[in-house]
């Protein structure tokens, strides 16, 4: 059976206004949603106000530039690292055999790309029946020292080396809609994007709100698309109304914005 792989979006999980601070209700509901999953399941996770804050206050995205960058890099992995411990404990209170993998572990990048990412353990884990739970980090880069991968790019990644049934991921709005909906009024959500839409899309969704440094919505939609070039079907979907994740989990389309080739 093909893997699953479901994202939830940092502003899901955490409350962005507030650094370090968890949505602990949130968490535990979406944690009992996903152990409805029927085969084996990846789980990616976004940084919200753990890992975000920290990358943008020591300039991380930029590269390496000069010393104190090192102490924001391991403080913003360390931060990705509190965050991960919440929700593996989330899963494993509803009995989920949860297991993080970091990903600056395991990962390297070049200009922000994935150049290379060792993926046995991953593969060996999904095997056994355990859950892999990765999430965006900080990376080694081999042309800028260091950068952020975001939690979408690794789906993206993951969805093609895994060779996955289906990506999920669960954000704080409904879907993906023509402007961003919390900026402005009269957008409307668009149940289905396929590559036709790509040029006109990436230009007009501009960046999430807040401080997040890895380019919030138009982002997740890049990366979805060259998965649907690849055949491969991705829904975004709004994992705060309850039971939507879980439905989406075991199924459902058309719940939120699905990202298809045609
Ligand atoms: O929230 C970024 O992951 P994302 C992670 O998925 C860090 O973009 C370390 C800021």
């Amino acid at each position: 059976m093909k893997p699953l792989i479901v994202k939830l979006g940092g502003s899901v999980i955490t409350d962005k206004r507030r650094r370090f601070a968890v949505k602990r209700a949130v968490l535990r509901r979406l944690a009992r949603e996903l152990a409805a999953a029927k085969g084996p399941l990846v789980l990616v996770h976004g940084g919200g106000s753990f890992g975000h804050p920290m990358a943008s206050e020591y300039k991380i995205a930029e590269g390496y530039k000069n010393q104190r960058q090192l102490m924001g890099f391991s403080l913003t992995h360390r931060a990705m690292e509190k965050l991960n411990t919440h929700i593996i404990d989330a899963l494993q209170e509803v009995g989920v055999p949860a297991m993080a993998i970091p990903p600056s572990a395991c990962v390297v990048v070049e200009g922000g790309r994935i150049k290379s990412m060792e993926l046995t353990p991953v593969r060996k884990l999904l095997e056994l029946g355990l859950v892999p739970v990765l999430y965006g980090d900080v990376v080694p880069d081999l042309s800028k020292g260091m950068s952020i991968l975001s939690g979408d790019q690794l789906i993206a990644h993951l969805a093609r080396e895994l060779e996955v049934s289906r990506v999920i991921l669960g954000v704080d709005v409904d879907g993906v809609y023509t402007a961003d909906p919390k900026k402005n009024r009269g957008t409307k959500l668009m149940r289905r994007i396929t590559l036709a839409d790509k040029a006109k899309l990436v230009a007009s969704l501009g960046a999430a709100g807040g401080r997040d440094v890895t380019g919030g919505m138009a982002n997740k939609v890049r990366e979805l698309l060259a998965l649907a070039e690849r055949g491969m079907e991705a829904e975004i979907v709004n994992a705060t109304k309850p039971g939507t994740l879980r439905r989406a989990i075991l199924g459902e389309r058309g719940l939120g914005t699905r990202v298809v080739a045609r």
